[in-house]
């Protein structure tokens, strides 16, 4: 009996990410829900600039690499050119929070119907480890050597909580990816914002809470304890907004 087998949304590249790193999972995650739900002959991913910068190596349908920030436009514009596509963004906190917030809260506020997968592993990974929107309080990055300073760098953005906050959006989530029991919880989150997207519901996002051992200096279990310990206390997982489920629709 098979128990467990690549998704055939994977290519037999593999994996550039450093041991113990999250965006793995996340790219199985994806490519599941993509093969569950039939649609890798219609779906385009846009490709960050960050650590999956390469996802389009991973995928084997069809990808396109946004510069900085600004995968939400290039998504909004392959969508509305080619409406019958599944388009889903990919990107992490420094991409989407940093350089790309605008991109991102315009194309939430306008419900445009595309998938956008958010890793914030609280940290710019790709780098070497510099201070990211989405720090901690505290924190050590490059940066903040002293840990981030909230009286000069100001506050962690919850980017699930403020996009929630739009009359615009369908779906807004947070996951992790640490254990069993949040993986499985993840998958689900992925997949429903996939199925969003084929009802035609509109934007739906799934912030990731994924780990980076090499710059959070930690070995990977270590890692997998400090999501725990540090970053769920400050980012909740729990469904932030659901359309359609407080209006009492079917997904
Ligand atoms: C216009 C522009 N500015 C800055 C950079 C440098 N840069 C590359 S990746 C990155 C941050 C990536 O961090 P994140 O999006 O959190 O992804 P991660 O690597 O952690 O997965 C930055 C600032 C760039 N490539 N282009
Ligand atoms: S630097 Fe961090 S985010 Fe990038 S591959 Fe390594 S562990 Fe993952």
């Amino acid at each position: 009996m098979v128990v467990f087998e690549k998704p055939k949304s994977l290519t037999d590249a593999p994996l550039h990410y450093c041991p113990g790193c999250t965006h793995g999972i996340i790219h199985t995650l994806v490519a599941q829900a993509i093969d569950e739900l039939g649609i890798e002959g219609t779906t385009i991913g846009v490709a960050p600039v960050g650590c999956s910068v390469l996802a389009y190596n991973y995928f084997k349908f069809d990808m396109a690499e946004a510069a900085h920030g600004r995968a939400p436009a290039v998504a909004t514009g392959i969508k509305r050119a080619l409406p019958e596509n599944i388009v889903f963004t990919y990107q992490g906190d420094g991409d989407l929070a940093s350089i790309g917030m605008a991109e991102t809260v315009h194309a939430a506020t306008r419900n445009e119907n595309i998938t956008v997968i958010f890793v914030n592993n609280a940290i710019y990974g790709m780098t070497g480890g510099q201070m990211a929107p989405t720090s901690l309080p505290g924190q050590v990055t490059q940066t903040s050597p002293y840990g981030r300073d909230t009286s000069t760098a100001g506050f962690p953005i919850r980017v699930s909580e403020m996009l929630a906050t739009l009359d615009g959006p369908e779906y807004i989530t947070r996951v992790a990816v640490n254990n069993v029991k949040n993986v499985r919880n993840a998958k689900k989150a992925i997949k429903k914002a996939f199925e969003n997207q084929i009802n035609g519901k509109g934007f739906s996002l799934v912030e990731v809470i994924s780990s980076c051992p090499t710059n959070w200096g930690m070995t990977p279990q270590k890692a997998l304890e400090w999501i725990d310990e540090n970053m769920i206390p400050y980012y909740p997982l729990g469904v932030y907004k659901d359309r359609s489920a407080e209006k009492g629709e079917e997904a």
